[in-house]
């Protein structure tokens, strides 16, 4: 059989593999949490208890009545037939009554305490875009980082989420918050991490085929660290040619790969291969013919930066007019910044096979 994906981009299957599974508290039932919203533990703890007590009262009774108010003969009558009983069902409804009212005020209370954004967090607004299938971070200071992202410990933080495809869902268990990412629409997070990590940030919300990749690291470390930018390290210009492919490589398996293979190229893969987008002429690159359709009109193009550039940022201005491509859409990724484009590029040109 022909293995078709012998030289794809490295797709990460396990992309948590690496962040060791959270500490569970000493209940067992939650991750150790990191952040500030602790009444979640208290309510969900709460709520556990008296479902068990529950539980163990109904079926308590229930097994005792069919026991020991079984019928004893085939044609014993019944002993008795109450219809009702004020005070029993007075108890059994006030005394839920206020459990659930009790429930309602904690959730309440806390719901309004995740909602009301401090002062202090919204000064430390962090931008979480969600695409299809992956997470790109924007820091107050406007630099970016794909699928981890870095935040001070004991600094209150707001993450205002957005999505520019499907519904996704933003969720930092250890942080205890969860938010839907409505396409269209705004919202947003917040929460002051208080423990030192890697913590694991998932989307939570069925967002297509790789929904389950849809991970980032949430690292949380001291002022000093966040002083030295750790995400900040796209290989310029000038650094080594290596590097730069490197770096296109693994972010094309994150962002790319979903779509674009690199090997021969079926009718499953949603876009074309980049094998032999360009080919190498001495030192410099040749890129190849391209076929594509402009404002309607068929037109012959020779793929450059230029050409890879916008097929990234504007996708439709210029479609493959290639079968099985023509008429498959592209979403556009302006999100990504010119650094990292170079890097894809470098990479783009690293595979011509001459
Ligand atoms: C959802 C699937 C999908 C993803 C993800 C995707 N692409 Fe595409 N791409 C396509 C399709 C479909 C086409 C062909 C139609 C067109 O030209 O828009 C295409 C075309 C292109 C082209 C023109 C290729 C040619 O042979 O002429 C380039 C360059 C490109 N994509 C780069 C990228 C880069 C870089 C990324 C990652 C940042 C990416 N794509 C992610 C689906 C995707
Ligand atoms: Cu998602």
């Amino acid at each position: 059989m022909i293995n078709y994906l012998i030289q794809d981009p490295p797709k990460n299957d396990t992309p948590w593999a690496d962040v060791p599974a959270p500490e569970i508290d000493y209940w067992g039932q939650l991750p150790v949490q990191a952040g500030n919203f602790d009444h979640v533990d208290g309510l969900f703890y709460f709520t556990y208890a008296v479902c068990i007590v529950f539980f163990v009262i109904i079926t308590g009774v229930l097994l005792y009545s069919v026991v020991a108010h079984r019928r004893k003969t085939w044609d014993q009558k019944p002993l008795s037939n109450v219809t009702h009983n004020t005070p029993l069902e007075v108890v059994w409804t006030v005394i839920p009554l206020i459990i659930v009212m009790i429930m309602f005020a904690w959730g309440f209370k806390g719901s309004l305490d995740m909602l009301t954004v401090p002062h202090a967090a919204q000064q430390n607004t962090y931008k979480a875009t969600a695409k299809q299938w992956f997470w790109t971070f924007t820091y107050p200071n406007s630099t970016q980082s794909i699928s981890e992202v870095y935040v001070e410990i004991d600094k209150p933080v707001q993450f205002i989420l957005e999505s520019t495809d499907v519904l996704h869902a933003f969720y930092a268990p250890s942080m205890r918050v969860k938010r839907d990412i409505v396409p269209g629409r705004y919202s947003s997070v917040w929460f002051t991490p208080t423990k030192k990590g890697t913590f694991h940030l998932f989307c939570a919300e069925y967002c297509g085929n790789n929904h389950s990749r849809m991970y980032a690291k949430l690292h949380v470390v001291d002022s000093a660290t966040m002083e030295e930018e750790p995400w900040n390290v796209v290989p310029a210009a000038d650094d080594p040619l290596e590097d730069r492919i490197a770096y296109g490589a693994q972010l094309a398996g994150q962002v790319c790969a979903s779509c674009h293979k690199i090997s021969a190229t079926t009718m499953m893969d949603t876009g074309p291969s980049w094998l032999n987008l360009f080919t190498k002429d001495g030192d410099n690159y040749v890129g190849r013919k391209r076929e594509v359709i402009e404002d309607g009109v068929t037109k012959t193009i020779t793929v450059d930066d230029a050409y890879i550039i916008e097929s990234i940022k504007n996708p439709t201005q210029k479609i493959v007019a290639e079968e099985p491509y023509r008429g498959r859409n592209m979403s556009k990724f302006d999100n990504l910044d010119d650094a990292r484009i170079a890097c894809l590029i470098a990479y783009m040109k690293s595979l011509a096979d001459n």
